[in-house]
Order: structure tokens, then C-alpha cells, then sequence
């Protein structure tokens, strides 16, 4: 016999659940102390869903795992732990702030439900637990959370897409123009270095004037391939403009951001491009500028930099500058 893991399971559930017009079906966890409650609940939902029982919420809480639960069924009446408690926990968790809670509490208990729901529960059953409620119940759930996780998915690509540079997959002005100042307030308060540098290709314009703009193209996604390469992973790289880059580096002093730096300009300057089947030597010239944290804004670190940049020009192109 195969065992089938768990998100096979939701899967089958879902196409079976489409199939007959239902609501999806998802992942619960139920958190009982009372083991004949759990088992009924579980006997019920297990028709359309994949189901676990715990009585211990601190492993729960604590397994990074959780957050791919749809939703937690919740007994108030517990002993063994404290139901609203759980849900402030669940609720102020970042992990888990996004899974819905459905309260199962005693008919009685209005005052401890209505607090459970203040504390941010989003729906709650009276025991004697009646089936088809229940299950009417759990499917609002799971269907209004997959509404909410294709929003916050929608939202995320978007602002993915809108601080990064399409045709070098590097984040673009509108990043770095937010980004610095925090990066900047950050170095301040950790007193720690900050080094920032641009590079700008050296007589770029004449690869798109020799070989066309799509080769020039080509060669701005192998510069930033390049570039990517040559950083460590805390180094933020963002295509400022046309052939120009400002790399951000955290914790670098102007000793680390000079040898980056090198790096970057030995890594374009040492092997030839490809451009549209010919091999073309590229350079790059770059300034360095270190923050001045009693002094520097974004606009006077940058400035800086781009005074290093220019002297790297006038200077013959293929260097850095700091
Ligand atoms: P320097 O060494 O002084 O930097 O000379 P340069 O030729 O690199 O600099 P210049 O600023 O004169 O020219 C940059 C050129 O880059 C001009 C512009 O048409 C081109 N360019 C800007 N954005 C793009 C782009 O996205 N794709 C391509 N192919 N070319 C671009
Ligand atoms: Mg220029
Ligand atoms: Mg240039
Ligand atoms: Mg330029």
C-alpha cells in the first residue's frame, strides 16, 4: 500500500471537491484536550479534508511547518491549555497570523467566545456539534483563505515586478531610491560601515552603434550576470539607468568595497562578451563612496560616488576610483 503525503491528499481532495462543485478542501489542524470531541471532529471533516488532532498547541505553535495549515479548529473548553491564549498567540505570530481559527466552545461559554473572537478567532460552533454545520462552516473558511492567499500572492508579484529591471532581473531605480535611505538609517543606528558604489560601462554606446541595441542589450544582462557574481549575498546591485549600476554594501568599509569593486571590474575586463557571436572586450569603470553617518544623505553618498566615477573616466576608463 502507497501512503500518500499530505499534499497529495489536499490535492485529490481539491480535484474531487471541483469535480462535485464544492468549496476546496484544506489542510486543519484541531486542537483538543478532549480526545472523543477531536475523534468526532476529525470522523467528520476527514470527508473532505486532511486532518490532524493535537493536545500539545506549543509544538504546533513552534513548527515553521504550521503556516501551511488552512485553518485550526479551536476547543475553548480545554484544560490542558489555555484556548484563548492560543489564539492571541496565533494571531500575533508572523508565521501563522494568516491561518483562519474556527472556535468549537460550550454553549454556555458567551463570554470566553466573544473574547476568543475579539482576539481575532474568525468563527466559532457550539458543542453539541452539529455535522453539517460544521462542515459548512470549515468550507467558508478554507474558501475566503485561498481568496486571501491568491491576493496576497497577486500583491507580492506585484511589487516584485515593480522595483525590478526587466531586462536584467536586477532591482531597478524606483528600489534603490526607497531602499537606500533605510539602508542608510540602518548602518547608522548598528554603527556599522556602509559602502556604496556605481558602475557605469565604458564606451557603451559604442557596442549599440557597431553590433545594434538588441547586442547591447546582451551585453547588459551578461554585465549584471557578471555583477551578481562578483558580490556577496548581503550587497544589494539595482541598474540605476541605462549602463549604469549603484551597488549597495552593508557592513563594507571603503577597504572591502574597494576589493569588490576590483573584483567586479577584473570579472568584465578579463574575459570577452559574446556579442552576437563575436567575442568584444568590455570594461567598466567604477567610483567608491563610504557613508559619512554625521553628514551623509542618500543623495550626498551617491553624489560621491559618481564624483569617483568620473575621475575613473578622465582617468582612462577600466578602474575604480574611491
Ligand atoms: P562612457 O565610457 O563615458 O560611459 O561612454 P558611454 O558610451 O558608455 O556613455 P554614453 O552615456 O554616451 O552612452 C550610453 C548609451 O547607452 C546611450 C544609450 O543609447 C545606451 N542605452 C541606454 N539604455 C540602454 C538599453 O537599455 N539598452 C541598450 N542597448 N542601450 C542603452
Ligand atoms: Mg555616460
Ligand atoms: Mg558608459
Ligand atoms: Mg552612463
Amino acid at each position: 500500500i502507497r501512503t500518500e503525503t499530505t499534499a497529495s491528499l489536499v490535492a485529490r481532495h481539491d480535484v474531487m471537491a471541483e469535480l462535485a462543485g464544492r468549496a476546496p478542501s484544506g489542510r486543519l489542524m484541531v486542537f483538543d484536550d478532549d480526545t472523543g470531541l477531536a475523534s468526532r471532529i476529525k470522523r467528520i471533516l476527514k470527508t473532505e479534508h486532511v486532518v490532524e488532532a493535537t493536545r500539545e498547541p506549543a509544538a504546533v505553535l513552534h513548527d515553521e511547518a504550521s503556516s501551511a495549515y488552512d485553518l485550526f479548529v479551536v476547543n475553548l473548553a480545554t484544560a490542558s491549555y489555555d484556548g484563548l491564549r492560543l489564539c492571541s498567540q496565533v494571531r500575533s505570530s508572523d508565521l501563522l497570523r494568516q491561518v483562519p481559527i474556527l472556535l468549537v466552545s460550550d454553549f454556555a461559554d458567551d463570554v470566553r467566545t466573544a473574547k476568543a473572537l475579539e482576539l481575532g478567532a474568525n468563527d466559532y460552533l457550539a458543542s453539541p456539534l452539529d455535522r453539517n454545520e460544521l462542515l459548512a462552516r470549515v468550507r467558508t473558511q478554507i474558501k475566503r483563505k485561498r481568496y486571501d492567499d491568491g491576493l496576497r500572492q497577486s500583491l507580492r508579484e506585484t511589487i516584485a515586478l515593480a522595483v525590478t529591471d526587466s531586462l536584467t532581473g536586477l532591482n531597478n531605480r524606483r528600489f534603490l531610491e526607497s531602499h537606500l535611505p533605510v539602508v542608510i538609517e540602518r548602518a547608522r543606528t548598528d554603527a556599522k560601515p556602509l559602502s556604496v558604489l556605481i558602475a557605469d560601462i565604458d564606451h557603451f554606446k559604442r557596442i549599440n552603434d557597431g553590433w545594434g541595441h538588441d547586442a547591447g542589450d546582451a551585453v547588459l544582462k551578461e554585465f549584471a550576470a557578471r555583477l551578481k557574481d562578483s558580490l556577496r549575498a548581503s550587497d544589494l546591485a539595482c541598474r540605476f539607468g541605462g549602463e549604469e549600476f549603484v551597488i549597495l554594501m552593508p557592513e563594507a568599509d571603503g577597504r572591502t568595497a574597494q576589493i569588490i569593486a576590483e573584483r567586479l571590474r577584473s570579472l568584465v575586463a578579463d574575459a570577452p562578451f559574446d556579442v552576437a557571436g563575436e567575442a568584444i572586450l568590455v570594461t567598466v569603470s567604477a567610483g567608491i563612496a563610504v557613508l559619512d553617518p554625521a553628514t551623509d544623505d542618500w543623495e550626498s553618498l551617491l553624489k560621491r560616488a559618481d564624483r569617483g566615477l568620473y575621475e575613473a573616466k578622465r582617468n582612462g576608463r577600466n578602474q575604480v576610483v574611491a
